[in-house]
């Protein structure tokens, strides 16, 4: 997967995902992240990107031109299967929108900062508007930090036991069950017995019922769908 994110700020991407598991995938070759600076396509000496807004009130907008300059250069190179803008007011991301995001072969990101991007380059060129959920960061990087990280993990191979994407909390619309290392009783409190046993049907049991019991405590609202 190729994943282009445009931004104003690349130091707020670099850390998250140069670390950690999507380092992994990026280093096997299963995930190309660009982060392009959007300055580089800001306009006169002081390559400026965002500007007051019509019809007044506080904060900056980002300009058209820098990002349509910007997107319309990347997509001389790439063919994007969607083109994400990173909003509160978008689409509440969750795993079915990672799984299915995860399908695709180009992405192209954009984080907006201030008081948003110019309504008409989402008209131009958005696909996708994604929000992480229900609060205000004070841009879409760290978001789409969030949405690669989320998205990199169930590429192929990017996991080594594939199988546990297929087991993470949401998968099934279950929260995951507890886990364990050594020792087996570690200041007077004890693994569950059954997970000493040996018994693979029977730990694959407990765990399904302990998956329900701390989603119908937690979370029954995802017991519903
Ligand atoms: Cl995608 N962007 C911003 N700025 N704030 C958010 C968000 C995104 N998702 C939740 N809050």
């Amino acid at each position: 997967m190729h994943v282009d994110i445009i931004t104003a700020v690349p130091e707020l991407l670099r850390s998250p995902l140069e670390h950690s598991i999507i380092k992994r995938a990026s280093d096997k070759g299963l995930l190309q992240i660009n982060v392009i600076q959007l300055r580089d396509y800001g306009l006169g000496i002081h390559q400026q990107i965002d500007d007051y807004q019509f019809g007044g009130g506080a904060g900056m907008v980002m300009m058209c031109e820098p990002l349509d300059n910007c997107i319309t250069d990347l997509k001389t190179r790439t063919t994007y299967d969607q083109v994400i803008f990173m909003t509160p007011d978008g689409q509440k991301f969750n795993q079915k929108m990672s799984n299915r995001l995860s399908c695709f072969g180009n992405l192209l990101i954009i984080c907006g900062h201030y008081k948003g991007i110019d309504h008409r380059i989402r008209e131009m060129h958005v696909t996708m508007e994604v929000s992480i959920g229900d609060f205000v960061l004070s841009g879409g990087e760290l978001a789409a930090a969030v949405l690669v990280d989320a998205i990199g993990r169930l590429i192929p191979g990017v996991l080594n036991d594939e199988t546990s994407a297929l087991t993470d909390s949401f998968q099934d619309d279950l929260l995951a069950p507890p886990v364990y290392t050594r020792p087996a009783e570690y200041k007077g409190y004890k693994v569950p017995e059954i997970l000493l046993s040996g018994h693979e049907r029977k730990i694959n049991e407990w765990r399904y019922e302990e998956s329900v019991r701390i989603t119908m405590e937690r979370r029954p609202d995802l017991m519903d769908s």
